[in-house]
């Protein structure tokens, strides 16, 4: 397939999709949206493909979105072309997404990162939502999303002053997974990709569906629902390599069944 705003590879099990509008610092526009949704959905359904690496390069992540293309719209233009149609989609996907977030993470840029399910940071990364200075605020998770992952005090004041954050304070309160020197960033990801891909896919799949319950339920229904993916992966074959594997003190060799 022929791609304008992105470039997708692979390294073994790990789909690999680069944001790819470097003279704009990948600012994402309808077209990029769209192609890297519709990849994540392709990568979804390839049964070779186990977590899906997102990567903006090794200068920046992306700087929101794009400001040219949204300038003039009215509401009604915004509202009937339905763009976050594409976003909604991007959160079924069910296989892990990891962020390499290098430089800016800026409005939309930090909401695809926060829509990931984890994030290696740069040193020079920052996490910001500047939409107040454009007299808008986010529209893809920046309210929610941020306030779940670093709570009410630092989201309030990201959102409604528009200072960004640095890698280390997104680390500390628990935005980032990891933050490492800019060259590392795309090869600590991928190693973190890696790790997920050699476990067992059907648990990978649910463990995150898991996890991302949490923030919609009360915790009594979530821990319901966590019970019940308990009880289903009792029915896979992993389940049954995984814990044989263990009594015979050797490797397990999940085939995601
Ligand atoms: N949109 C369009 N073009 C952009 C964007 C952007 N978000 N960001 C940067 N660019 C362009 C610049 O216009 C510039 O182009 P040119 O060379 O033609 O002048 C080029 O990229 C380089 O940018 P700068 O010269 O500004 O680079 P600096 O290093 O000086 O500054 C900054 C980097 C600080 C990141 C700066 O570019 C900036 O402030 N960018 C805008 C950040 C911003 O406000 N982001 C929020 C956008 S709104 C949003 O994301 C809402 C999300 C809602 C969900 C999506 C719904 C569809």
């Amino acid at each position: 397939m022929e791609y304008q705003y992105i470039q997708v590879s692979r390294d073994g099990e790990v789909g690999r999709i680069l944001l790819y509008r470097p003279k704009v610092l990948n600012a994402l526009n309808t077209g990029l949206i769209s192609e890297l949704v519709q990849t994540l959905e392709d990568m979804d359904q390839d049964p070779t493909i186990r977590c899906i690496l997102l990567t903006g390069g090794n200068r920046v992540f992306a700087a929101g979105a794009d400001i040219g293309e949204m300038a003039t719209a009215t509401s009604a233009e915004l509202m009937l072309s339905n763009q976050f149609a594409d976003w909604d989609r991007l959160r079924r996907i069910k296989k892990p997404i990891v962020a390499a977030v290098v430089g800016y993470a800026f409005g939309g840029g930090c909401e695809l990162a926060m829509a990931c399910d984890m994030i290696v940071a740069a040193e020079n990364a920052r996490f910001g939502q500047p939409e107040i200075d454009l007299g808008i605020i986010p529209g893809a998770g920046g309210t929610q999303r941020l306030t779940r992952a670093v709570g009410k005090a630092r989201a309030m004041e990201m959102v409604l002053t528009g200072r960004a954050i640095t890698a280390q304070e997104a680390f500390s309160v628990g935005l980032v997974n990891s933050v490492v020197p800019a060259e590392n960033v795309e090869l600590e990801a991928m190693k973190l990709c890696q790790l997920v891909a050699r476990k067992a896919p059907v648990a990978v799949q649910l463990a995150k569906e898991s996890v991302l319950n949490s923030f919609d339920t009360t915790i009594a229904e979530g821990l319901d629902y966590e019970q019940k993916l308990f009880y289903l992966l009792f029915s896979t074959e992993d389940q049954k390599e995984g814990m044989q594997a263990f009594v015979e003190k050797r490797r397990p060799n999940f085939q995601g069944k």
